[in-house]
């Protein structure tokens, strides 16, 4: 009898330790449901519903009020406060419904990493009004730039099947305060706007809005004349125009509070109005004439560049400058951070600052398309701070980009940033369990731009893996210097775009493929050759530097001024250029590149001693995602150093570590990847 008692314990025990696979699934929302708090609130509603439930569950503190106040105390219907004390009552006002469900949030999450000590004395109010993300999903499940499995969009079984993963997808994001989603790829089929999917995307709309968080559509520009057969998609044909209209009216009866369009156009193959001989604010216009009645936006993209055109990085710059004032406004222009495309490190865009009469919104890329995809250990706040930091200069010094476009330098209404996401149907959403944290810095950033990359990587780890701080510190650290590191083993002191061809996973700077657009290569970024490495962008090259205003123009033209972690990205420089510590140019790239393979070896031995402090599924799935990263910055540093050593002629300095591969033979790889 006790013996059959023992084994009932043990199976149910390990039926425990099963429902609680440590797999990822629960991201940094892990509190346990068991408590019972008493939750109040003034009101009713959908949010309101789901913010008391997940205190009534989660809060281990005392009673909570939920208040619903007037405008006039809490303009920004996003805000909230926090008073009253943990320990004997908490009070969570804000002027809607989403303000008082991201007050609860806020609240369990302090409780969660530890914050709270008595009194409370809370107000925050959102950096962005607008804080989304953009999925690069297409509609057959496939994702464009998407390494952790299939689209979680299941447009074939909508809109009768809906898969429970929405929902959970849907309270991640109110979590950290992502209030919108764009559902569809960029590149986009005009099949998104035909009457079944808009019943699909409905649906999904309807999941979504008790959680704040409101709908958008990336549209293809031809849709008119692909869906309903129309002569032109000129954007100032009048028939054109009332196909947007009446698109428009369609879909607001069928989701009253769509947020709008995301536009692609003139870029990369995408139809647009230059097609037609008009202008990026034209197209712009027409789409935005159409959502304006029913209060949806416009982002139209900034990413156009053409084969033919000027240096690349100058483009996007050159086109929409003379646009400014232009547009509507609800349009708001989105803007990749850098000038060229998500590259490891870039300098800011340089139109931050330059478009003085247009909102701008930053495009940041959460999906590591450049950095390893989620097979590397990359935490992104730090870049993106680095970014948001980035001094434009536009109205003096201090004019950052983060406040260049959150409304403190430029009084706009509308708001916002971007983030291309890295989710999709694997267990753990992204592919690799840190990869969560980006998505998560993301959310926080968006919302609070203020925080620091120590702040973040601390909140998430505690919430996500433990509070120790046996854990937590050392693990800080790694998560702190990754991205430095990836840069380092990948492209150090500005170097850009030699990934290979196409799928952008592991080097290739030597890549040439007949008749190929010569701005798809990585000899037209690098510029390699036996004087040196590096573009000039300088006043004697393309003149990118000219674009910024002073007195960075001057910094960054100026190799003796220009900061050294953007050297070649501005510079053409000589291999034997003496560096700030005196190394010469060479030696300080192959010191970079064996720096950046060190430091992902040492990643490892933190990683290893956490060994007991990890569930042994997480753990491990880390532990060998470093190995590979690790293999990966050996790979990227022989590659690089060899290739570029046939021009510079030098040796490797003796103290680094060898070459362990053939030129040849690395130049051999050909992944098949998407
Ligand atoms: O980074 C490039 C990607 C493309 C992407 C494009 C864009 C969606 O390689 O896959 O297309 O940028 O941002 O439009």
């Amino acid at each position: 009898m006790k013996l059959i008692k023992l084994a009932l314990v043990t199976l149910s025990i390990s039926f425990a330790l099963l429902s609680r696979a440590e797999d990822g699934s629960r991201l940094w929302l892990r509190a346990d449901a068991d408590a019972q708090a008493q939750v109040s609130a003034n009101k009713k509603g959908e949010s309101i519903a789901i913010a008391v439930q997940e205190l009534q569950t989660q809060w281990k503190g005392a009673p909570v009020q939920l208040n619903m106040v007037g405008k006039t105390r809490l303009p920004n219907p996003d805000a909230f406060t926090i008073t009253g004390d943990s320990r004997n009552g908490v009070n969570i006002s804000a002027s809607s419904e989403k303000g008082l469900l991201y007050g609860a949030y806020h609240l369990l999450r302090m409780q969660e990493t530890g914050q709270l000590n008595g009194e409370l004395n809370i107000a925050e109010s959102p950096s962005y009004n607008l804080r989304i993300l953009n999925h690069w999903d297409n509609l057959d499940g496939s994702i464009e730039r998407g390494y952790a499995g299939q689209s979680l969009w299941r447009w074939e079984q909508l809109p009768e099947t809906v898969s429970p993963r929405y929902r959970e997808y849907a309270r991640a994001n109110a979590s950290i305060g992502i209030n919108g989603t764009v559902l569809n790829n960029v590149n986009a089929s005009p099949q998104i706007l035909k009457t079944e999917m808009l019943e699909k995307v409905k649906v999904l709309a309807g999941i979504f809005r008790p959680y704040g968080i409101k709908v958008y559509l990336s549209v293809n520009f031809s849709s008119p004349v692909i869906l309903d057969g129309l002569k032109t998609a000129d954007p100032l044909d009048k028939t054109v125009q009332q196909w947007w209209k009446n698109k428009a009216a369609e879909i607001y009866r069928l989701i009253p509070d769509f947020g709008g369009f995301l536009v692609k156009a003139n870029s990369e193959g995408q139809p647009g109005p230059q097609d037609f001989g008009r202008t990026h604010a034209e197209g712009a216009n027409t789409l935005a004439d159409a959502l304006k009645p029913y209060g949806g936006i416009v982002m139209w993209r900034a990413f156009v560049y053409n084969p033919s055109g000027d240096d690349r990085a100058k483009q996007a710059y050159l086109e929409f400058t003379p646009l400014d004032g232009q547009f509507r406004d609800n349009v708001i222009v989105q803007v990749k951070n850098g000038p060229i495309d998500f590259q490891p490190r870039e300098p800011f865009n340089a139109l931050f600052g330059a478009m003085k009469k247009t909102p701008l919104m930053p495009e940041l890329q959460v999906t590591q398309e450049y950095l390893g995809f989620s097979n590397h250990l990359v935490f992104l706040a730090s870049m993106w701070k680095e970014f948001l930091n980035s001094d434009t200069y536009c109205k003096g010094e201090g004019s950052t980009v983060a406040k260049v476009t959150d409304g403190t330098v430029f009084p706009n209404k509308l708001t916002a940033i971007a983030g291309v996401a890295n989710t999709g149907d694997n267990t753990n959403w992204c592919g690799h369990h840190f990869a969560q944290a980006n998505w998560y810095a993301f959310g926080r950033l968006a919302w609070k731009h203020q925080l620091t990359p120590a702040e973040i990587a601390d909140e998430w780890l505690r919430l996500t893996f433990s509070s120790d701080i046996a854990l937590v510190n050392p693990v800080k650290e790694m998560m702190l210097s990754s991205w430095e590191t990836t840069v380092s083993y990948m492209m150090p002191l500005g170097l850009h775009h030699i990934f290979a061809w196409s799928h952008h996973y592991g080097p290739e700077p030597w890549c040439a493929i007949p008749g190929a657009r010569p701005d798809w290569l990585p000899s037209y970024y690098h510029q390699a050759d036996n004087t040196g490495l590096g573009f000039n962008r300088t006043t004697t090259g393309s003149n990118a530097v000219s674009q910024y205003e002073s007195p960075l123009r001057e910094i960054l033209n100026n190799p003796n001024t220009c900061p050294e972690n953007l050297l070649v990205w501005f510079h053409h420089i000589p291999w034997n250029h003496t560096m700030k510590n005196g190394r010469s140019f060479w030696e300080e790239l192959c010191y970079r590149y064996d720096a950046g393979v060190q430091q992902v070896r040492a990643f490892q031995k933190i990683w290893d001693r956490q060994e007991n402090r990890v569930d042994a599924e997480r753990f491990c799935h880390v532990q060998s995602r470093l190995k590979i990263q690790s293999k990966d910055a050996v790979w990227w540093k022989d590659a690089c150093l060899l290739y570029f050593q046939t021009f510079s002629k030098r040796p490797v300095p003796y103290d680094i570590e060898r070459p362990v591969n053939e030129l040849e033979e690395l130049k051999m790889i050909k992944l098949h990847l998407k």
